[in-house]
């Protein structure tokens, strides 16, 4: 399946969503003033966030005369221009040796992000290597294994509660001995507390600075689609302990709630990298706004 393809598939349950709020504004009947109104609260139920749909809404309202709120199509259309606008963001250049550590609460899908990250840098003919920085889940690293097999890439592992930061060491001397072009770190999702958490993923980071400074270094957080708002608040709390370069969107297949890439794009700065749209190594690519735009509306 063609990559657009399967972006478009993995987002018909929010287009569905956003096509049928749309048509029901539309439906509505209202006045300019109450047309806009509705809208605003249609983006808003569609997960896009208050203030993101407020803005969109002002910036519409400025583009569109009163006699066009009726042509549903013009409106979409500069609806779309808008949200690619607000969305839009600096693409991202990846500098090699490039050491990417993934980090998210339990569940999200760090680990089979890694699986398809290795295959995305592989197709492009990069060397690739894992490090298996989950020791805390008993089933991580066998789990990180498989996608390492899938990928055909090298997995750097120790034993069950060893030291992450021990695993990450080991791997940067492994990527530098094999001039390895990237280094793709998994991270646990939960320890005993929060606190361990970010303090172990602020220790990774040193080691990666004082052992590897020269590679381009990356944090990524992989945020789970069907959380809607929440995503914001893991977003703060990681940015806090770890400075992230972007988040990865994951399940964006399993939810209506894909509104939420607009929210998170445009809180803080904080760019959605890639997403996620199923569970085989392929469903993964690089986010583009105006495709993703074009697959929701
Ligand atoms: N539908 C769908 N499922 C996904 C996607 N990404 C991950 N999953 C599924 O989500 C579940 C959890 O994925 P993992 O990769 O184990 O998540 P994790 O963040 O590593 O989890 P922990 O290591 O326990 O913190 C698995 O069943 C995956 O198949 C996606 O884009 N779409
Ligand atoms: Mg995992």
């Amino acid at each position: 399946m063609g990559i657009f393809k399967s972006l478009f598939k993995g987002l018909k349950k929010t287009r569905d969503v956003f096509s049928g709020l749309l048509a029901s504004v539309f439906k509505g009947g209202y006045s300019r003033e109450e047309f806009f109104e509705q809208l605003e609260y249609a983006l808003i139920s569609a997960d896009v966030g208050v203030n993101a749909s407020e803005q969109i809404v002002k910036k519409l309202k400025e583009t569109v005369k009163e006699e066009k709120i009726k042509n549903s199509e013009y409106i979409t259309e500069r609806l779309k221009e808008i949200i690619i606008e607000f969305i839009d963001t600096k693409e991202l250049v990846i500098s090699y040796p490039a050491v990417i550590m993934i980090v998210g609460v339990n569940g999200t899908g760090k680990t089979t992000t890694i699986g398809k990250l290795a295959h995305y840098f592989t197709k492009q003919g990069k060397s690739v290597v894992i490090a298996a920085g989950d020791t805390f889940r008993a089933a991580a690293s066998a789990q990180l294994e498989v996608w390492a097999k899938r990928a055909n890439v090298r997995i750097i592992s120790q034993g069950e509660g060893s030291d992450p930061a021990a695993v990450v060491y080991d791997a940067i001397t492994s990527a530098k001995a094999k001039n390895t072009d990237v280094l793709l770190i998994d991270t646990a999702g939960r320890l005993h507390n929060k606190a361990n958490l970010m303090e172990e993923l602020k220790k990774i980071n040193r080691i990666i600075n004082r052992e590897f400074p020269q590679s381009g270094k990356y944090n990524f957080l992989v945020i789970d689609a069907t959380t809607g708002q929440n995503a914001i608040i893991q977003a703060k709390a990681f940015n806090e302990a770890v400075r992230l370069d972007g988040i990865i969107l994951t399940k964006l297949d399993g939810t209506a709630k894909g509104g939420v890439v607009i929210n998170i794009n445009t809180q803080d700065n904080m760019p959605v990298r890639f997403i996620g749209t199923g569970e085989k190594i392929d469903d993964l690519e690089p986010f583009d706004a105006k495709k993703f735009v074009d697959g929701i509306l």
